[in-house]
């Protein structure tokens, strides 16, 4: 792995809880506070990490099997670091990605059940000691963030598992968030959007001083 300069971030949530709303707001901060960034997400954020995504999210395909889809995130995802974070951070540019490692250990974990052990195993394999330096974890009850996606056509092969699948998704969320609380912001995304915008500004300038 190169030597890491700029740092890495990462925003989280269940369906719907208003990641890509946000962005922004993220974005905003960072072009005032003069950061050079990129901005990626995953599953994608690399041309065939991209190509990986469309497999896992196809609506009409075959479902994989769960240990398949565990393995194509983290395929997803060493392209990912090796073509787009990893030169990024080395370059001293900060990275700001739309989910990471935290859905996996959500989704394939809480949500699908698969043990927590193997996905750590994959994590240290694939990244070795690279940890986002502030995950932001947009909170929300799931009913809320499904209802407010319901209106946005098709929905893909995750957003259409039950809601017993996305509590178990969100109660992982607050579990990391309660275990690493040097990297993980909890921020209440079930307040309207002008609040939850507030909150982000106010703590991540908290956060992190190059903002302030
Ligand atoms: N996945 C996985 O399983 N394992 C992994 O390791 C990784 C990912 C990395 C990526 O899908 C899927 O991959 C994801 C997990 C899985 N699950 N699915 N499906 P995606 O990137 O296409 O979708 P998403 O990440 O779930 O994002 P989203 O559904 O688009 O949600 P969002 O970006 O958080 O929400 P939004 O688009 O900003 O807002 C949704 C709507 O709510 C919109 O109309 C807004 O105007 C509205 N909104 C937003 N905030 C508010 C507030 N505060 N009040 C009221 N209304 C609001």
């Amino acid at each position: 792995m190169k030597k890491i300069k700029g740092r890495f971030i990462t925003i989280e949530g269940v369906e719907g809880a208003g990641k890509s709303t946000h962005i922004p707001v993220l974005e905003e901060l960072l072009r005032g506070g003069g950061i050079d960034f990129v901005r990626s997400r995953e599953p994608g954020g690399s041309p065939l990490a991209e190509r990986i995504r469309e497999l896992l999210l196809a609506r009409d395909d075959e479902a994989p099997a769960a240990l398949t889809e565990l393995l194509l995130i983290f395929a997803a995802r060493a392209e990912h670091l090796a073509k787009r974070i990893e030169p990024a951070l080395a370059a001293g540019k900060w990275v700001l990605c739309d989910r990471f490692t935290d859905a996996t250990f959500a989704y394939q974990g809480g949500g699908r059940g698969l043990p927590k052990a193997a996905i750590a195993a994959l994590q240290e394999l694939v990244q070795g000691g690279l940890r986002p330096d502030l995950s932001i974890i947009l909170d929300l009850d799931p009913a809320i963030g499904l209802s407010r996606i319901r209106d946005r056509g098709q929905l893909d092969r995750i957003e259409r598992e039950d809601i017993a699948f996305h509590a178990r998704v969100r109660q992982c969320y607050l579990d990391i968030a309660r275990a690493e609380p040097g990297r993980c912001l909890l921020i209440d995304a079930g307040q309207p959007p002008a609040a939850v915008g507030r909150d982000l500004r106010a703590a991540l300038r908290e956060r992190l001083p190059e903002l302030r």
